[in-house]
């Protein structure tokens, strides 16, 4: 019997014995490569974190102490360890298990997770909180190299440097973000992980001093009381974590459950909030990942043995991408910039064809978004392409450094709308709600490849601040708009109907296929598509429609539809949009759940209109 079927949750991880450890690791792996070859998911990151979570299972008690993951994409195998194991198989899907720990799927994911670079401040929160209420128990931030990066993680450390003795920050160094780690963070971390480790170095001693018999032992015991004093004082103030009242210990090899362990007995006796740091190989274990863990980071279903992945095809993420790589080269002001998201962007080329610039700032959204709004003032035209729900924490800076001066600058928002597998942390449905309140901006909302490349060069060409919004993956059915009239900012198909069906972006698709079936049962509907979503002008008269329907693949509360009907002044108005936010499942399958699949619009339609 595989030992994992005897895991049902963290205490069993307590009763193993070393050989057993190992052999757990090795079933974790198996299960891990099995699973996310058909389910998609986090791959490289996940099998890094192995031994990592064994070693803690092992040595904290969960009943008291609390895990807090950065990001939580590396989380699996403490799903697995926790009581998941055998639900395991419905991770991203639809009801099943989601991708990131969520503390309403299991008692022992203490926070939620999916965005970067909060762990630290969570984890602070929770302990403080455990004091007020005199609990017992530590608890541990588990943040990586590249969530490091991100500006949180340090206004989490400057203030919990003074959280004494239970709070525990594992640094997970394995090198990487996504994409290679960039940055003097990374390299500073480059320098302390190559130094040899002050537990490494006792531990040769120790084996080599108990073969002395009689003097080895009271030697071993007053030379690592000395060691320990010569590391404190070589290390003491050399990493910047001690500056900011952290103990600092490692780095430690973090895929071994053994030297794991012992650093976490020694953690849990020094008096001060500690830095644990790990030293981790994203991909471990299966070889196609160790070589290019970038690849194997975030997948969709693969086969092992080939490692072939059955993506395929351009989508806009690609069209956008080879637009702007254009544009680089018939103007040298256009840059790229990315928090952290170079191949998610699809940036590669710009990268490889004009890497001065391109810049990769890490995890930094916020940054991000300064930085490009001082190239924008000083005469560039930046593109900032990043995903939609992690704009969101960029609001300020959007509104602060780009919006009171308007600056040239465009938002590329990928992954707008529905994204699927990665579920409620990062569905891009609000970036429309948000940027509804910004003065200045206008933003596009592209229904195909040719419409998100025009979008492109008509933003670069004018100025003012822009955005464009295109969702994941590839065109949908209907992109061909030549039988619609241009109005302004919007294009209007006319088909003599008293009904207006209006949209934006993708969803004009699931749109056009309803007013099909809809005219098929006698129901003639005019389709009026916005090109442009923000802001809202009116552009021409409704006030011939008995109704006007408004779907809208985007939060239906403050989203464009609200401002359409205020600009507009339709009375008679249906409006569907999502409520609030959307788990994990396939983007088909959300449609549907949230009434904007062209079978759910026909019969909104028809039971209105009854
Ligand atoms: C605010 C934010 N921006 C971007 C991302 C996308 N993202 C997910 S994991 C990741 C890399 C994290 O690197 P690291 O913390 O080193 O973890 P590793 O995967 O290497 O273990 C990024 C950029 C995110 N989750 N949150």
């Amino acid at each position: 019997m595989p030992l994992l079927d005897r895991i049902n949750g963290p205490s069993d991880v307590r009763t193993l014995d070393k050989a057993e450890k190992k052999e757990l690791c090795n079933e974790l792996r198996d299960m891990l490569i099995k699973n996310v070859s058909q389910t998609g998911g986090h791959l490289a990151s996940n099998l890094g974190t192995v031994e990592l979570t064994v070693a803690m299972l092992s040595s904290f008690d969960l009943e008291k102490d609390s895990i807090v993951w950065d990001v939580g994409h590396q989380a699996y195998s403490f799903k697995i360890l926790t009581g998941r194991r055998e639900r395991f198989g419905t991770l991203r899907k639809s009801g099943g298990l989601s991708g990131f720990p969520y503390p309403p799927e299991n008692k022992y994911d203490s926070f939620i997770c999916g965005h970067s670079s909060v762990s630290v401040s969570a984890a602070y929160g929770i302990l403080k909180a455990k004091k007020l209420k005199g609990e017992e128990g530590k608890v541990i931030a588990v943040i990586g190299d590249g969530a490091l990066g991100g500006g949180e993680a340090y206004e989490g450390l400057n203030n919990a440097g003074e959280s004494g003795k239970d709070l525990i920050v594992i640094l997970n160094d394995n090198g990487m973000s996504i994409s290679k780690n960039v940055g003097n963070i990374a390299s500073y971390l480059t320098k302390i992980r190559n130094r040899k480790s002050y537990f490494s170095i006792k531990n040769f001693t120790s084996r080599l001093l108990k073969k002395i018999p009689l003097i080895g032992k009271p030697i071993l015991k007053l030379l690592t009381k000395f060691k320990f004093m010569l590391k404190y004082s070589i290390y003491r103030s050399s990493t910047m974590f001690e500056d900011l009242g952290f103990t600092y210990l490692g780095p430690v090899n973090g895929n071994s459950t053994d030297d794991l362990e012992k650093i976490f007995e020694r953690a849990k006796s020094i008096e001060e909030p500690c830095l644990i740091h790990v030293k981790t190989v994203k991909g471990k274990g299966y070889e196609k990942a160790e070589e290019d863990p970038s690849l194997y980071h975030g997948v969709g279903s693969f086969d092992i043995e080939s490692g072939a992945s059955g993506k395929s095809g351009e989508s806009f993420t690609e069209a956008f991408a080879s637009r702007l790589t254009e544009a680089a080269r018939e103007d040298e002001r256009v840059c790229a910039i990315t928090a952290a998201m170079e191949d998610g962007t699809g940036l590669k080329l710009f990268k490889e064809q004009y890497p001065n610039r391109f810049f990769d700032v890490g995890i930094a959204e916020e940054h991000a978004v300064t930085f490009s709004a001082a190239l924008a003032h000083s005469g560039l035209r930046p593109v900032f392409c990043v995903y939609s729900t992690f704009l969101q924490r960029a609001f300020d800076q959007i509104m602060h450094d780009c919006a009171i001066l308007n600056e040239n600058l465009v938002i590329a928002i990928d992954r707008a709308g529905i994204v699927g597998g990665d579920g409620v942390t990062h569905q891009g449905i609000f970036d429309t709600v948000f940027l509804n309140s910004v003065p200045n901006i206008k933003v596009y909302s592209p229904s195909s490849y040719a419409e998100a490349k025009e979008a492109l060069t008509e933003a670069l060409e004018t100025d003012g601040l822009k955005a464009i919004r295109y969702p994941k993956g590839k065109e949908p059915l209907n992109t061909d708009f030549s039988d619609y009239e241009k109005q302004g900012n919007c294009r209007l198909k006319k088909s003599g109907g008293k009904i207006l069906l209006v949209s934006y972006g993708r969803e004009i698709s699931e749109v056009t296929e309803a007013s099909k079936e809809l005219s098929r049962q006698g129901i003639c509907c005019d389709i009026l598509k916005l090109d442009v979503i923000i802001p809202m002008k009116k552009e021409l008269d409704l006030s011939n429609y008995e109704r006007v329907f408004f779907f809208e693949e985007g939060c239906r509360q403050g989203g464009v539809g609200e401002s359409f009907a205020a600009s507009y002044g339709v009375k008679n108005f249906t409006h569907v949009g999502i409520e609030g936010f959307l788990p994990h499942g396939t983007v088909t399958e959300l449609l549907k759940q949230t009434g904007l699949d062209s079978a759910s619009i026909v019969k909104t339609v028809t039971e209105v209109m009854k």
